[in-house]
């Protein structure tokens, strides 16, 4: 059975398994709870992802691979329910891609942001790419609120997976922001979001963190 570097506390493994779920492949695939640590590189997991990064899927009869999008796409193409997360038309195709970079953009802004601030010695954080980080990420959701009819109005892709996310992690990490309070409507469709099972049976967790 393939095997995936899981933790309840990453966002983008969370990406891949609210894939595994879409897919009906959640009992296919089982997980290891990987502590993967930006600041600590964890030397078991770098013998299968040179990266050290989660998630990172160990599969029977060929080799690994890793990053969010690669794992979705690879539920995609094993799973035989669900919805299509990558559509096979062209134009379809590169919307999804780009809403799914815009949802792991937002993520790779708040991870930025979590480092800096939260694991990073006081006299050793930068205002500067706080603050730049900060503008960036209200950025990209005042651009979701603006175009948040059109991302709705389509079939759920691996796009809406990604920004749905996203956005999740928002809440879990940056409530103290409270980004729905000045988006409404990207705030009601992110509702319907959290209410797909897949979502739901996904939630994010501060578990104890095993030891490397
Ligand atoms: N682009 C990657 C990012 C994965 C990533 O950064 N995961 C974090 C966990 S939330 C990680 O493994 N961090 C460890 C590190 O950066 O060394 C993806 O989409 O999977």
């Amino acid at each position: 059975m393939p095997t995936l570097h899981w933790s309840p506390r990453s966002p983008y493994v969370r990406k891949a398994m609210v894939a595994l779920h879409e897919k009906g492949l959640d009992g296919a695939v089982q997980t290891v709870r990987t502590a993967a640590d930006p600041m600590v590189p964890h030397e078991g997991l770098m013998e299968i992802n040179p990266l050290s990064k989660i998630p990172t899927l160990e599969r029977d009869d060929a080799e690994p691979i890793w990053d969010s999008r690669v794992i979705c796409e690879w539920a995609d193409m094993t799973g035989t329910s669900g919805p299509v997360l990558f559509p096979a038309d062209p134009q379809a195709r590169l919307i999804a891609l780009r809403d799914e970079a815009t949802g792991s953009g937002i993520l790779d802004i708040a991870l930025t942001l979590l480092i800096e601030t939260r694991m990073r010695p006081a006299q050793q954080q930068s205002e500067q790419l706080i603050a730049a980080n900060r503008r960036k990420l209200f950025s990209a959701l005042d651009w979701l609120e603006a175009n948040v009819d059109a991302i709705a109005g389509r079939p759920f892709d691996v796009g809406h997976l990604s920004i749905g996310v996203a956005l999740c992690y928002l809440n879990f990490r940056f409530a103290d922001d409270n980004w729905p309070a000045s988006r409404p409507r990207l705030a009601a469709w992110h509702e319907g979001f959290c209410q797909r099972p897949s979502v739901i049976a996904t939630g994010f967790r501060d578990d104890p963190r095993p030891a490397a």
